[in-house]
């Protein structure tokens, strides 16, 4: 939560203490996207409603804004209030960073699902050039940069550095950038904030109380960052990676969360032997980590090599449900209310 407001807006969430002391389930719940989003030092302030205290300074808000639900959410700029009763309405009237143009105006996207994973990076290169970025952590992502410099068109490549990657994933970054002569925008957390984790929670708090806060701060808010002026995105997430979270994974689609710029998934309907066969076929540069058994390769502390019989992402944050393993750079995008 930010300590103190940047601009002439104060955002205010509003959230409900039960008797026990604890936020009821939907304010955490709500705190929990926000933060997965990477948006929770957005929030200027918490207001507490207090269950056992009708007087409380939530309750007083809540009555002054004629609201019976929490949480809720006030924006306050310039003597004017709006209030949201919905997190995601919150989001995406107040946080979502405005792309330069909105990408559902310029191109169209169902045309892009019967295409092949070569010519849909072509179509989108063609229009977008590097104000489309390709989003480089794994092996998939190489196979885009390497189409994406077939096409002679021009790219942008950007790579997260959560601080906590193997030193075999920093070498390969070194070797991408160096094998297609590409630049890499290596992008770092915002300091001040994982400083206050680490110092509060120490640096391994995601085996207590999940990883959704430490990857917001370590990967989620600089994706925000390396998005911002972006006008569409790629990324290397295939359907089959995970029948729990990316069953449903769109070619493409707007993506609310960074102004309704374009993300494409180029690789949405191919496998992983697709993409292996393609890795052998064309050489291309792979993580040395992938010849001593790991398949999905996020950070050194929360990756293992898997184990014969396992989907490929159980060995990403393994003490958790698999319904959770997702780092929060590719929440759905949910509808309005
Ligand atoms: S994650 O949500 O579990 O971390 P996963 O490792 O499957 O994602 O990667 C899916 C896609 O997200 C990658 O193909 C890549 O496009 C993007 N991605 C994941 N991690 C990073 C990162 N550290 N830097 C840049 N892009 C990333
Ligand atoms: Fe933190 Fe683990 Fe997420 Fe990396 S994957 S950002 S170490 S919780």
């Amino acid at each position: 939560m930010a300590t103190t407001s940047t601009s002439d807006v104060r955002r205010i969430m509003v959230k409900k203490r039960l008797a026990s002391g604890r936020p009821c389930d939907k304010c955490a719940q709500a705190e929990a996207i926000l933060r997965d989003r990477g948006l929770w030092e957005r929030i200027d302030d918490v207001v507490w409603a207090d269950e056992t205290d009708p007087k409380s300074p939530g309750h007083a808000l809540a009555a002054e804004h004629g609201v019976t639900i929490a949480p809720f959410f006030l924006v306050e700029s310039a003597g004017a209030v709006n209030v949201y009763k919905s997190v995601l309405s919150f989001i995406k009237k107040e946080l979502s960073e405005p792309a330069t143009v909105r990408a559902s105006t310029e191109l169209d996207l169902a045309a892009l699902d019967p295409l092949s994973p070569p010519e849909r990076i072509e179509r989108v290169l063609k229009h977008y050039g590097s104000d489309c970025a390709i989003a480089f952590s794994g092996a998939e992502d190489v196979v885009l940069i390497d189409m994406a410099a077939n096409t002679g068109q021009s790219f942008s490549v950007f790579c997260l550095d959560t601080g906590r990657l193997h030193p075999e994933t920093y070498a390969f970054i070194e070797r991408v950038r160096e094998h297609y002569r590409v630049g890499i925008d290596v992008m770092s957390p915002n300091a001040a904030a994982l400083e206050a984790l680490v110092s509060e929670k120490g640096l391994f708090s995601f085996r207590q109380d999940g990883h959704h806060e430490c990857c917001g701060i370590r990967k989620v808010e600089p994706l925000g960052r390396a998005l911002r002026g972006k006008r569409a995105w790629m990324t290397g997430q295939r359907r089959d990676q995970s029948p729990a979270t990316r069953d449903g994974l769109a070619v493409s689609a707007l993506d609310a969360a960074h102004g309704d710029a374009l993300k494409l998934n180029p690789l949405a309907d191919w496998s992983s032997s697709d993409v292996w066969k393609y890795i052998r076929d064309h050489d291309v540069p792979y993580n040395a980590l992938h010849d001593r058994g790991y398949v999905s390769i996020g950070c050194e502390p929360c990756t293992r090599a898997l184990r014969p019989g396992e989907h490929e992402r159980a060995a990403r944050w393994w003490w958790e449900d698999a319904t959770k393993r997702e780092c929060g750079l590719h929440l759905p995008v949910a509808s309005d209310d």
